[in-house]
């Protein structure tokens, strides 16, 4: 047989194989838009149980880095429970705070590792910045769900590993003003995975 032949055949055995696995955990697609045809870059789209239901709290941690004189990412979303490190790797020394209602707090002026990981326990969008450079923030939206996911530079979120049932699809946006509440429409996830489309500017 043709080498390349077989190593054809092998890879579209490995795709059936994955593909079989994806049908059992089922994904959501969520195309954002912001405007007739903006897509919404660093989006943060999450799924609440539409009956209230407690959701599992995988609380994962994250880290949201200083480099450059900047917040990397700009756009961190974690789960109520989660903690968050603030490493800075710069040579400058950084002083990150919040005054958001979801996460006051101020690190002292510091360079490194930032001490211990912080823990986010209330639902809402954090504003951080830091007091020696102005120009510095960054955002944390903190969800009581673990089904969220942040748009690409498309507009395009994927939220892996899916129960079935019924949803309220909320999409936040840094366009959105602190304290108002974020867009969402109602989905009904059937289990297999799906795509639909979230503007941003509806009524
Ligand atoms: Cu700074």
């Amino acid at each position: 047989m043709n080498p390349a032949f077989f190593a054809a055949t092998r890879l579209v055995l490995v795709s059936v194989v994955f593909g079989t696995t994806a049908a059992a955990a089922a994904a959501l697609t969520v195309q954002v838009t912001a405007g007739e045809s903006a897509t919404a870059a660093d989006a943060v789209v999450y799924l609440e149980s539409a009956a209230g239901q407690a959701l599992p709290k995988l609380g994962r941690p994250a880290q949201i880095e200083q480099k450059g004189r900047a917040f990397l990412p700009v756009v961190t979303v974690v789960q109520t429970g989660a903690s968050i490190s603030f490493p800075n790797n710069d040579t400058v020394r950084h002083q990150v705070y919040s005054f958001s209602p979801a996460k006051v707090f101020e690190l002292k002026l510091y360079s490194g590792a930032g001490g211990e990981p912080l823990l986010f326990d209330k639902p809402g969008t954090v504003i951080i910045g830091c007091n020696i450079h102005d120009k510095m923030s960054a955002y944390i939206q903190v969800v009581d769900t673990p089904y969220f996911a942040k748009t690409d530079t498309t507009g395009k979120a994927v939220i892996d590993n899916l129960p079935a049932g019924k949803y309220n699809l909320k999409v936040w946006y840094r366009t959105i003003p602190p304290g108002t509440p974020v867009p969402e429409q109602a989905v009904t996830f059937a289990g297999t995975d799906a795509a639909i489309a979230f503007s941003l500017n509806k009524k």
